[in-house]
């Protein structure tokens, strides 16, 4: 059998471990990236990683393997190809048709099930697999993993009494590349300075205060934002999506109080007036709340650009912030300007959306770079500098048949850690839009107290 160190040398021609300034999943900027999903196109080195992780479940007794998806599923592959031992697929989600399993292949129930990881960070994909296959009634005792990125996984899953075998540890990567002269000394220090400051990715780390939030903003308009909920004890936005301006002034009137922002889609609005813009800023200067224009910008930055400055909406001139997509890329945002706060489309609430975890985690990397981006709207947890808006929030509808999917104020306060919530339907659909507010403003804060 080959040995680990000529496998990892062989492996790191193929580009499964690169340094530089990468910015991960979690937001964390790291100095190396790695993949290891470049081994699954050369059949000898998968086939010499499967021998070096059998090699470390000799001592241990498994009925079945399973791989965590997707880069794990070819090494879970190979190691049953070699020994012999059958294969199950964890499938990513459920079908939504058939028999809605989780798990592919044939088991019994209380079989015990070694599974395969390629990475472990957070130790949190590996949960969720761990959940799903105890859950058909197999029973996990042993994982093997390929790198240990060293930042608290393999500890998290040892305490929960899981047996982690990890072929390499980061740092063992690290000098085996600077023995053969792949990395310098000057990276060494940083990457192991890296892994020494860094925190370990905390999966229940408790969300940041409002003051300890404001004091990571560098844009006024997230400043003022922050600044209103302290005053007014309210995270609330309300979405005013009716067509009749009077209506909307009216709404404003009665649930000024209770906000910290009205938003609009000015493009439902029947009676648009500059008029109409000039009243509203005066209830909001009155009751103390920001304009959000929820435009979700989409195009090339010279079309954004006019769309933001002209038309008969002329929204430059009077919203506080808007929303925009980043599909076009990070200069299609510079074009707002740095006098708008600018919140990115980074997951959408509704059903089938196209916003899955690579967009987002793409999203949120062109957000924390662009100075005028304040937050992003999403349906889970941001770097803590970014500002978390989360529509789709309501307290007595689950969904709506357009598509719509909603969460309670408690939800997305202690899952997604979000910062303001975003309601419509619930406010200015309900009976008493006024009390509703009140309502929701009520339970905003108390989610958000209670999960500080
Ligand atoms: P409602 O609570 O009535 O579903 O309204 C939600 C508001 O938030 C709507 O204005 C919608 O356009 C907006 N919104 C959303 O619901 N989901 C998203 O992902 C992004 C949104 O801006």
């Amino acid at each position: 059998m080959i040995n680990k160190e000529k496998f990892l040398l062989k492996s790191y021609e193929l580009g499964i471990i690169k340094f530089g300034e990468f910015t991960l999943k979690s937001g964390i900027l790291s100095p190396f990236y790695v993949d290891l999903r470049p081994l699954a196109s050369s059949p000898e080195l998968l086939s010499e990683l499967s021998q070096l992780l059998l090699a470390m479940l000799k001592d241990c007794r498994h009925e079945l393997i399973c791989g965590v998806p997707y880069a794990a599923l070819p090494m879970a592959t190979a190691m049953s190809l070699a020994s012999k031992v059958p294969l199950i697929i964890k499938r990513k989600e459920s079908k939504n048709y058939g028999t809605k399993k989780m798990l592919e292949g044939i088991f019994k129930e209380g079989q015990r099930c070694v599974l395969v990881e390629d990475v472990i960070t957070s130790g949190k994909s590996l949960l969720e697999t761990i959940e799903e296959v105890e859950k058909e009634g197999l029973k996990v005792k042993d994982i093997v993993v390929v790198l240990d990125r060293q930042q608290g996984g393999k500890e998290l899953l040892e305490s929960k009494g899981y047996h982690v075998h990890t072929l390499f540890s980061i740092e063992n990567v690290i000098d085996i590349l600077y023995n053969h002269d792949f990395l310098n000394q000057s990276q060494v220090v940083k990457i192991k300075d890296f892994l020494k400051e860094k925190p370990t990715v905390q999966l229940s780390a408790p969300r940041l205060t409002y003051e300890e939030k404001l004091k990571l903003q560098n844009h006024s308009v997230s400043k003022k934002l922050i600044e209103i909920a302290l005053s007014k004890k309210t995270n609330l936005i309300a979405s005013l999506d009716t067509h009749k301006s009077a209506e909307i002034l009216k709404l404003a009137h009665q649930i000024g109080d209770s906000i910290v922002a009205v938003k609009l889609h000015s493009d439902i609005i029947s009676d648009f007036t500059e008029n109409f813009i000039h009243e509203l800023k005066e209830i909001a200067a009155a009751k103390n709340f920001l304009l959000f224009e929820d435009r979700k910008f989409g195009d090339i930055g010279n079309t954004q650009h006019m769309q933001f400055t002209g038309g008969i909406y002329k929204i430059s001139e009077w919203a506080d912030l808007i929303t925009s997509h980043v599909i076009a890329g990070e200069e299609s945002l510079q074009v707002f300007g740095e006098k708008t706060g600018v919140v990115t489309i980074a997951e959408m609430s509704s059903k089938g959306t196209l916003t899955d975890e690579n967009y987002k985690s793409k999203a949120i990397e062109i957000s924390s770079k662009v100075s005028n981006v304040i937050g992003c709207v999403a349906q889970s947890k941001l770097p803590s500098a970014l500002l978390l808006f989360t529509p789709g929030v309501n307290l007595t509808e689950s969904g709506d048949s357009k598509g719509q999917q909603f969460n309670t104020p408690e939800k997305v306060f202690s899952d997604y850690h979000t910062d303001f919530i975003i309601v419509g339907r619930g406010i200015y659909g309900a009976k008493n839009p006024e009390e509703a507010a009140k309502k929701y403003k009520e339970e905003g804060w108390k989610a958000y107290l209670k999960n500080c």
